[in-house]
């Protein structure tokens, strides 16, 4: 086997062209049989089998950087790179990232996870480069390394790609954009770009002829007076009439392509090629999403993220649950079927957030605007204020995004958007990058917000319909997680009142959202443990407004503890201890069990609760520890 060999750049580099073909199948193979077993996204990995390895035979990682955009299409590159022996544990607590990560190997250049990021890296990268040879260039040209960022179709649907290349395309830096079309984003591609994109795939012209074009166009006399810019009007129409990639050309790129992104000796020349080229250089590389394994070239939004499955049928193991997901779908599916304002949005994760049904019933009133989370949110505004009812739904690490749209363009107009927030707490196996941990802390600030967390699958239903009669905008935050069935009974949700689970004495417990599984839990062990100690349960239902009457009633408590799944930074806890230190009475031991502040790792939400303490057994003593902590301190003080 090529592949047992293989392990570094420098030893690919030694492969013949010929013996890449045996490598790239063998690659295929191990990428299917090992994702089987663990999950992960698999489609996005076996369209860029060939290309991976021609960048690694052309370019010199480390010391050249390949930036991966979104960095989920970064397996071959991580295989190449001397990991293969830890895919057993790709994207298990402690093992190998699913995202290119620095601190996990040199020739990782940037932590991905977000979308669109790699142009604006890449040109960073690119300029301090610059920077640190300007002095005595170009005696050091030789050894400048050549940065290339590998951009996805869908990725290209993200504003922040744009605003890399506006301002790439200015600079003369050098600098290689790879743009890997696959005609997909999770799903299919959508907008203007990708229809761009399609007309130069399904176009006439190839490589060769597009550079006689250009020598024909160079050949064109261009001199001064109104003759020239004549001249020069005539040579830019023809060059929009015969030219592929013009868009890319007038933002200042040279644009190779399309090229046969499973070609390997096509791919290995063109890149010799644009090695040499100085200045901004983009390149069109056609793939196929899934290619080499017929499931996933059938199906590849079903492969693109993907749980273990049968490697010989291509079927998923798991039985699915519900989830929070498919509860809310099918809350939204009945409240739109009674009210055709109602219109959903989503930024190019209509499958992950629940909207396939919607838009099989509803098309018209659905919207995928592209991987563009910051415009889903105005283009939400610009709807509610046309008339409608929008619910955008958005992963809460997504939404990170677009929090300026959010206050500025929805909350300072008191627009009524709702923002169904998906993922929001620990996603598990995506790790850092997708933790949902920070959107109480992102939206508890801005005035007008409402904040709603239900404790499970009914009171989700239930908060929705009270979202979609709110006169404001509300977000209400739900786990990746199968949807708890705590009561089938659901009392009325109230405008900034919380709920009372268990009338107790002495210590209050308060959960914010689904949590509540876990307080329930957490009490029963108290009182287990002690006769004495009787908690009072609470479901916070509103993280905004805070309900001022539980405030008052927390601080006849001695003890108040309350769980959220999200960072301790600027959630429910924090704005409870300051309501609570601005009434006369000396306020209650308020302690927050959340996420400490720091980047949570990839692990199972059960793992990383565990991990970090936040599971019933790690809190139920931590509490008592706490409360005869305290109890000890009291008696000692008198
Ligand atoms: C800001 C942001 N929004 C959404 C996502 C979720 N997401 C991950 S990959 C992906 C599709 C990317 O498509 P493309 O760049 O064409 O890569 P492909 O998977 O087709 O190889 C999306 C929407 C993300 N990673 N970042």
């Amino acid at each position: 086997m090529l592949l047992d060999r293989i392990n570094t750049p420098k030893k690919l580099k030694r492969l013949p062209p010929p013996a890449l073909h045996q490598l790239a199948a063998e690659i295929r193979d191990f990428l299917i049989q090992s994702v089987a077993v663990t999950g992960g996204h698999l489609a996005s990995n076996l369209g860029v089998v060939e290309l991976t390895l021609a960048l690694h035979k052309v370019f010199d990682s480390p010391k050249d950087k390949i930036i991966w955009d979104v960095g989920h299409q970064s397996y071959v590159h991580k295989i190449i790179t001397g990991r293969k022996s830890r895919f057993h544990d790709l994207r298990k607590l402690d093992g190998l990232s699913g995202f290119p990560k620095t601190s996990e190997s040199a020739h990782d250049v940037f932590d991905t996870g977000h979308s669109s990021t790699s142009i604006s890296a890449a040109l960073g990268l690119a300029t301090a480069r610059d920077l640190r040879y300007s002095e005595d260039y170009p005696k050091n040209c030789i050894k400048r390394e050549k940065i290339i960022a590998v951009i996805g179709d869908g990725s290209m649907t993200g504003g922040l790609a744009y605003e890399g290349l506006n301002n790439a395309g200015r600079s003369d830096t050098d600098l290689i954009v790879i743009l890997n079309d696959n005609q997909m984003s999770i799903g299919e591609n959508v907008g203007a770009i990708s229809r761009h994109l399609n007309d130069i795939r399904t176009g006439p012209l190839y490589l060769g002829a597009k550079q006689d074009i250009h020598r024909l166009l160079d050949r064109l006399p261009v001199v001064g007076g109104p003759l020239s810019s004549g001249l020069e009007s005539v040579k830019a129409s023809l060059k929009y009439l015969l030219l592929h990639g013009v868009l890319f050309e007038e933002m200042g790129f040279r644009y190779f392509g399309p090229v046969d992104g499973h070609d390997i000796p096509k791919l290995l020349k063109v890149l010799e090629g644009v090695k040499k080229i100085r200045g901004p250089v983009l390149v069109h590389v056609l793939t196929k999403k899934g290619k080499g394994y017929e499931h996933a070239e059938e199906a590849p939004s079903d492969f693109h993220g993907v749980g273990a499955f049968d490697a010989s049928t291509g079927k998923v193991k798991k039985k699915p649950v519900p989830s929070y997901t498919d509860v809310f779908s099918d809350a939204l599916m009945e409240c739109a079927a009674k009210d055709d304002k109602i219109v959903a949005i989503t930024a190019a994760m209509a499958a992950g957030t629940g909207l396939e049904p919607f838009l099989a019933k509803f098309p018209k009133r659905y919207f995928d605007v592209g991987i563009a989370e910051g415009h889903a949110v105005t283009f939400a505004a610009g709807l509610a204020k046309g008339g409608l009812r929008p619910v955008l739904t958005v992963y809460s690490s997504f939404l990170q995004r677009a929090y300026d749209q959010v206050l500025h363009d929805v909350a300072l107009q008191n627009l009524p958007v709702v923002f169904a927030i998906d993922r929001a707490g620990i996603v598990g196996e995506d790790g850092e990058t997708h933790q949902g941990l920070y959107d109480l802390a992102y939206l508890s600030h801005i005035p007008n917000m409402t904040i709603l967390a239900p404790k499970d699958g009914a009171e989700l239903t239930s908060m929705l319909k009270f979202a979609l009669s709110h006169t404001g905008p509300v977000a209400i935050r739900y786990p990746r997680d199968a949807a708890a069935n705590i009561d089938a009974f659901v009392p009325p949700i109230e405008y900034a009142k919380s709920q009372q689970v268990y009338q107790g004495k002495n210590i209050a417990l308060v959960s914010v959202g689904t949590m509540m599984k876990t307080i329930l839990e957490v009490a029963s062990i108290i009182r287990a443990r002690s006769r004495n100690r009787d908690p009072s349960i609470y479901n916070a239902r509103f993280v905004k407004p805070l309900d001022i009457e539980l405030a008052k009633r927390l601080s006849d408590y001695k003890q108040v503890f309350v769980l959220e799944d999200a960072s301790c930074v600027g959630g429910y806890a924090s704005s409870l201890q300051r309501e609570l230190t601005t009434t006369n009475k000396p306020p209650p031991y308020i302690h927050g069990f959340a996420f400490p502040d720091k980047f949570i790792e990839a692990g199972t939400r059960d793992e990383l609760f565990e991990r970090y303490r936040l599971d019933a057994k790690g809190i139920a003593e931590d509490i008592s520890r706490i409360i005869t902590e305290l109890h000890f301190n009291e008696t000692f003080a008198k």
